[in-house]
C-alpha cells in the first residue's frame, strides 16, 4: 500500500456570514450577499481542491470545545441542523454529513500514544459545530468527501497559551503518522480567524458592507504580519510569536488550530497561497492553502 498523505493544509476561517451571504439550499436565512472578497477567494480555492486527488478532509474546529480530552467524530454519520449560538438569525443549517471513522479511529490512537487524552463522540444526537459547517461548506459545497472533526481541547485557558502549543503539535504529530499509514490522501483544516476582537453590535441590515471594517489598525497591522511570515514560508516564526499575536489580538489562534495543522506538515518552509483577507463584524480572516506539492503551488494573490 502506497504511504498516505497530506495533500493540502487550509487556514479556512468560518463566520457564518459567509454561508448566510451565499444562500445555499441548506441554510434558512436569506441574504442579499456580502463579504464577497472572502466568499471568492472561498470559491478559488474550493476549485483547486477540486483538482486534487483526495479520500478525506479532516478539520480542526474552535467551535467544538473539549475540556477533557481530545475527541474525534466517532459515527458514519451526523444529520440535524447547526444552528450558531451567538447569530441564530444568519446560521441555521441544515447537514447531513460522512465521516471518515477508520481514519478518525486510527488519528484517536496515535494521539493516545504520543500520550493525548482522547474520546470518540459517538452520541447520534451530537450537533456538529458552526464552524466544521461553515469551513467545509465553503470548500467543498458539494459535501462529497467524508470529513473528521477534531475538537479543541482548551489548553490555552486551562494552562497557558506555551501548553497548548506543545500539545497542538504533538496531535499534529499523531495524526500525520496516522494518515501516513492509512495510505489516504487527506486535506487537513484549520478553521478560524486570525484577530477577532469584534463589534459588539449588529447592523441593522447584516450584510450592510458600508458598516464592515477591521476592529483597529493594530489588528489589522498584525494580522499583515502573520499574512506575510505565512507568504515568506516563514511557518516555525509564525508559530514562535502566535502566544503574543493571540494575547494581543484575542486571536482565534488561541484554539490550535493552524499549529496543529502546520505540525502535521512538518512546518512548511515553501509560501502559503493566500486566496483573501477581509474583517467579519470587525474580526481579521484570511484564506490560506499550504500546497505540498512544487508542481500544482501558485501565487494567487
Ligand atoms: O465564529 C465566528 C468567527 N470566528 C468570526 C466572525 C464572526 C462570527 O463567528
Ligand atoms: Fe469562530
Amino acid at each position: 500500500m502506497a504511504k498516505g498523505q497530506i495533500v493540502a493544509g487550509c487556514l479556512a476561517p468560518h463566520p457564518p456570514h459567509l454561508v448566510y451571504a451565499d444562500n445555499p439550499p441548506q441554510n434558512e436565512a436569506y441574504s442579499e450577499g456580502g463579504w464577497e472578497t472572502l466568499r471568492w477567494g472561498y470559491q478559488r480555492l474550493a476549485r483547486k481542491l477540486k483538482d486534487i486527488d483526495y479520500d478525506a478532509i479532516v478539520i480542526f474546529t474552535p467551535h467544538w470545545q473539549t475540556y477533557i480530552g481530545t475527541h474525534f467524530l466517532g459515527l458514519p454519520e451526523f444529520k440535524s441542523k447547526s444552528v450558531d449560538p451567538v447569530f441564530p438569525n444568519l446560521f441555521r443549517y441544515n447537514y447531513d454529513l460522512q465521516v471518515d471513522v477508520e481514519l478518525s479511529e486510527a488519528m484517536r490512537d496515535a494521539a493516545s500514544e504520543e500520550g493525548i487524552i482522547t474520546k470518540m463522540m459517538t452520541n447520534p444526537d451530537f450537533r456538529v459545530d458552526y464552524g466544521t459547517i461553515t469551513s467545509c461548506h465553503l470548500l467543498n459545497p458539494e459535501w462529497d468527501k467524508p470529513i473528521v472533526t477534531i475538537s479543541s481541547n482548551r489548553n490555552t485557558h486551562y494552562y497557558s497559551p506555551e501548553v497548548m502549543i506543545e500539545q497542538a503539535t504533538a496531535l499534529g504529530r499523531a495524526c500525520a503518522k496516522a494518515i501516513e499509514e492509512s495510505g489516504k490522501r487527506v486535506v487537513l483544516v484549520a478553521s478560524h480567524s486570525l484577530s477577532h476582537r469584534h463589534f459588539v453590535e449588529e447592523a441593522p441590515l447584516p450584510e450592510d458592507m458600508s458598516k464592515e471594517h477591521i476592529y483597529n489598525h493594530s489588528q489589522y497591522v498584525w494580522d499583515m504580519k502573520i499574512v506575510e511570515m505565512m507568504r515568506e514560508g516563514k511557518s516555525r516564526e509564525v508559530i514562535d510569536i502566535m502566544p503574543e499575536f493571540t494575547e494581543q489580538t484575542i486571536a482565534e489562534t488561541e484554539g490550535g488550530g493552524l499549529i496543529w495543522m502546520l505540525g502535521a506538515m512538518g512546518f512548511p518552509d515553501f509560501p502559503a497561497e493566500i486566496y483573501g483577507y477581509q474583517s467579519v463584524i470587525g474580526t481579521g480572516n484570511v484564506i490560506a492553502c499550504w500546497d505540498p506539492n512544487d508542481d500544482t503551488r501558485e501565487y494567487v494573490l
